[in-house]
Parts: structure tokens; C-alpha cells; sequence
């Protein structure tokens, strides 16, 4: 079982690499991201999709995101994602080296929340696309299950697990519904 408040993975051009089964690669551009994005591993285990996760930077370390970037097709890497906050060029760098579809995550910051990493995420320049996510938990999350829905675009298994995982979200929000009005009738009655 992983802890999901560390990371796994290996650093890229440090020694064998490649992990078994990985079809998404993680990429965050500092340790310290980790603790506000680490919702997208929950996604990915819940789905039981292998996915690892490395620290790398478009500023601090250029020539390792290119060697990642350039070879994860090859290595059997399905989808990129790629969490940074500030200036966050990661993903973009990233997804200028392939052509596999790569999400951005902006994470939060003191600054405005974090509109610095939104920004800089998803304005890209037309021809190299991001798919840009929310700041938050929410998007975390939502990086995640986008790349589920990808990945089942080839993959029965993990299509039929992402149609359960819709009808169960139906059933919860109607839970929740319920559990309100029960919540409201009774202060009324009070
Ligand atoms: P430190 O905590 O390591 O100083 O990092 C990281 O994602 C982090 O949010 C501070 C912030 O710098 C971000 N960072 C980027 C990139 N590399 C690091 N935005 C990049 O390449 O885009």
C-alpha cells in the first residue's frame, strides 16, 4: 500500500526508471506542491491505474523535464500530468516535448489564491495545448478523473469502472439531498 503523503517514483537520469505498469506520469514542480495536489494519486488508486510521480522543474531542472517528456510516449506513458504554482511553465515546457494529451494542475499560492498559477497554466500560445484544471482539491481531483477519461477511450475495464463511479455519484448527491431536507424539516418543526 502507498502512503499517499510521500512520493514514489524514481527520479528520471538517476538510475533505472522506468516503473511497471505506469500509464500516467506526475510530474509537480516542487515537493512542496505535493501535499495540495496529492488528491490526483487518490483518483488514480481508486481506478487502479499505475501512475508515478516526480519532482522536476521547467525552470530548475530544463534538461531532465525534456528527457521525461520526450521519452514517456515510449515508455508506455498514456497521459502527463503536471502540477506547479507561481510562474508554473511546467506544464507547458512539458507539453511542448509530446504529443501525449497533458493536463496542468495550477496549485495554490498566496497570491490571489493562486490566479498566478492559473494563468500561467492555461493561457497557453494556440498549437501547444493544456488541458487546465481548477486550483484546489477540485481540480486535483478532477486532473485525475480526466485522465481516466482518457485512458478508457482504449480500455473496456476502465471505462465500465468510470459509468460506475458516475451512477454511484448520482446516488451520494441524491443522498445528500435527502440528508438536507431531513436536516431543514426538523429545524422547522423545532
Ligand atoms: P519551492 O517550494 O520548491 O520553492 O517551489 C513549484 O511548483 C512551487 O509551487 C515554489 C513553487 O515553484 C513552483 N515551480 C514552478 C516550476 N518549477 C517550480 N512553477 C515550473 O517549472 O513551472
Amino acid at each position: 500500500m502507498r502512503d499517499k503523503k510521500t512520493l514514489h517514483g524514481k527520479i528520471f537520469g538517476q538510475g533505472e526508471f522506468i516503473l511497471m505498469g505506469v500509464v500516467v506520469g506526475i510530474l509537480i514542480g516542487s515537493d512542496s506542491d505535493w501535499v495540495k495536489v496529492s488528491g490526483v494519486s487518490d483518483v488514480l488508486d481508486e481506478f487502479g491505474v499505475g501512475y508515478e510521480v516526480n519532482v522536476m522543474s521547467a525552470h530548475r531542472t530544463p534538461v531532465e523535464v525534456m528527457r521525461y517528456a520526450e521519452s514517456a510516449e515510449s515508455r508506455g506513458v498514456k497521459v502527463l500530468i503536471c502540477a506547479a504554482g507561481g510562474a508554473a511553465h511546467l506544464a507547458g515546457v512539458v507539453a511542448s516535448h509530446t504529443v501525449l494529451p497533458v493536463i496542468g494542475i495550477p496549485v495554490a499560492t498566496e497570491f490571489c489564491g493562486g490566479l498566478d498559477s492559473l494563468l500561467s497554466t492555461v493561457q497557453m500560445p494556440g498549437d501547444i495545448p493544456v488541458a487546465t484544471v481548477g486550483v484546489g482539491t477540485g481540480g486535483a481531483r478532477n486532473a485525475g478523473l480526466l485522465a481516466i477519461q482518457i485512458i478508457a477511450l482504449n480500455d473496456d475495464n476502465i471505462k465500465q469502472k468510470l459509468l460506475e463511479f458516475r451512477k454511484n455519484l448520482v446516488k451520494k448527491i441524491n443522498k445528500k439531498n435527502e440528508n438536507l431536507k431531513e436536516t431543514i424539516n426538523k429545524k422547522n418543526i423545532k
